[in-house]
């Protein structure tokens, strides 16, 4: 692949996230053309191909794959289709961006992992967004120079509005806390080991048989500690932020993203309602960056060893949610390929 080409991409599965990646590539970002889309509903996927120029829908992924105009794959299917998607990519040997998580659980990561071995060179990019958000960049540089000292403990909180219906509670570890899992181990460097879940009683706003909030605790194998508050339906705002503190100060960021407007004798700002617009530029970034990279025969970002690693913290925080106990991370070795 030369850098003059357009890179034609398929997009599989076009819900909130899929048809927000379409629009990006279609409109924002440069150097890729949505080439095909995938979705199991045929209406929908027409829709949406009907509004781009040469893009073909579909409903099966791997005739998608077979089309010559795609060079490239966007997954932003439900988690647990996943794996089969990423074997058909692999048996193209086509470069997939895979929204997170990789994988439901960490055995099925592993065959991941294993399968993109045997093709002997990296093709997969993990969707964790964060890592390409300007406040979480600058908080990773700043703790990376060591001004401050060691970092010793991060303070997060992770807040929707609301969760969508079916929402559970396994789900605010898998498909929320995912997140601060990722987040975690690329600002200290270092892997989960352990993970406790306390809740407090729950929110009156959270449906019912949902535990709503959680406090989540991560050890870190550097021994650093991590606490998550989780809460999905906090009715107000889509909030994350994040509080390095350090041997010799603390930096914070997730609060500075917004206009501040003073009238009528108020001052305030306002809070993003969902990850998609809170979060608009980091996808934007993830996005570039992948369409770039791809364009240079490279691949960069979160690895299968990362969406592996962030899976197998999650199995420990869902049976420490079922336990009441500390749970420990169980992690095989990380092979050479992923260092
Ligand atoms: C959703 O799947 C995401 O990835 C969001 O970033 C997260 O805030 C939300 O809780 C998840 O359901």
């Amino acid at each position: 692949m030369t850098q003059q080409q357009t890179l034609g991409v398929a997009v599989i599965g076009t819900g909130r996230m899929g048809a927000d990646h379409v629009r990006r590539i279609d409109r924002t970002i440069s150097g890729a053309r949505v080439a095909a889309v995938v979705d199991v509903d045929p209406e929908r996927v027409k829709g949406l191909a009907d509004r781009i120029e040469g893009c073909t829908a579909y409903t099966d992924p791997a005739a998608a794959l077979a089309d010559p105009a795609v060079g490239a794959v966007v997954i932003a299917s439900p988690g647990p289709v996943h794996e089969a998607q990423l074997l058909l990519a692999f048996e193209r040997d086509l470069p997939v961006l895979c929204e997170k998580p990789l994988t439901p659980d960490p055995a099925s990561a592993l065959r991941v992992m294993e399968a993109e071995q045997r093709l002997g060179h990296r093709r997969v990019q993990v969707g964790f967004m964060r890592r390409y958000d300007a406040e979480f960049l600058r908080l990773r540089s700043l703790l990376a120079e060591g001004a401050l000292g060691r970092t010793l403990m991060l303070h997060c909180t992770h807040r929707n509005v609301s969760s969508a219906p079916g929402f559970t509670s396994r789900m605010t570890i898998n498909d929320s806390v995912v997140h601060e899992i990722d987040t975690a181990r690329w600002l200290l460097d270092e892997e989960i080991t352990a993970v406790t879940v306390v809740r407090p009683r729950p929110s009156g706003g959270a449906p019912e048989g949902l535990s709503d909030p959680q406090l989540v605790l991560l050890e870190t194998s550097g021994g650093a500690l991590v606490d998550v508050e989780i809460f999905v339906n906090c009715g107000f705002g889509y909030q994350v932020r994040c509080e390095a503190v350090c041997e010799s100060g603390a930096a914070r960021v997730g609060d500075g993203h917004s206009m501040v407007t003073s009238a009528a004798g108020r001052w305030g700002a306002e809070i993003a309602q969902d990850f998609v617009v809170r979060f608009a530029d980091a996808y934007d970034r993830q996005m570039q960056r992948w369409v770039d990279a791809t364009r240079r025969g490279e691949v960069e970002g979160p690895s299968v060893w990362d969406g592996y690693a962030a899976a197998a913290a999650c199995e420990a925080g869902v049976r420490a949610q079922e336990s009441g106990e500390r749970t420990a991370v169980e992690l095989v070795e990380r092979p050479d390929f992923y260092r």
